[in-house]
């Protein structure tokens, strides 16, 4: 099974949409493996946005992501990254999709309310960035057999 990081952004948190963006993701079916409450770091934000350093828009996207609390969680799912990136939609809220969490919630460029790892090689570091091996579970949920077709002995 694939695993993923998403941040809930300082906006979800103050505008009040942590439930209602983590119940779409367990009503989804993906399973929550790690989850905390943390504001990050300046030099975390710096490491982790190091890829749109130089951007225009870089210096107040770290400012934005420090400004105040996030929530991180990792998600395990069947094609997960794809899957949850879907669900977040477009980057800026104005163009997102209606039915996407930024499409329903934001009409903002940087104010998006959410990230997600966007490839295996960037969820494996940003997993680790934000969780240390303990912070992550393993566990079978009961409803499992409903919500993958287990009969060949693979979830499908
Ligand atoms: P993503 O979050 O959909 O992967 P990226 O292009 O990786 O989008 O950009 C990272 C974050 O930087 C976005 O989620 C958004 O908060 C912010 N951002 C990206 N482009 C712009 C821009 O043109 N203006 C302001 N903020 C931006
Ligand atoms: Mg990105």
């Amino acid at each position: 099974m694939d695993r993923t990081l998403i941040i809930l952004k300082p906006d979800s948190v103050e505008r009040g949409l942590i439930g209602n963006i983590i119940s779409r993701f367990e009503q989804k079916g993906l399973k929550i493996v790690g989850m905390k409450f943390s504001r990050i770091a300046p030099a975390v934000a710096h490491e982790h946005y190091a890829m749109h350093k130089g951007k225009p828009f870089y210096d107040s996207l770290v400012k934005f992501m420090t400004s105040g609390p996030v929530v991180l969680l990792v998600l395990e799912g069947n094609n997960v990254i794809d899957v949850s990136r879907k669900m977040m939609g477009a980057t800026f809220g104005y163009k997102a999709e209606p039915g996407t969490i930024r499409g329903d919630f934001g009409v903002s460029s940087a104010f998006n309310l959410i990230h997600g790892s966007d490839s295996p090689e960037t969820a494996k570091a940003e997993v680790s960035r934000f969780f240390k091996a303990e912070e992550l579970f393993d566990f079978n949920r009961a409803l499992e057999p409903w919500i993958y077709d287990l009969s060949s002995g693979n979830p499908q």
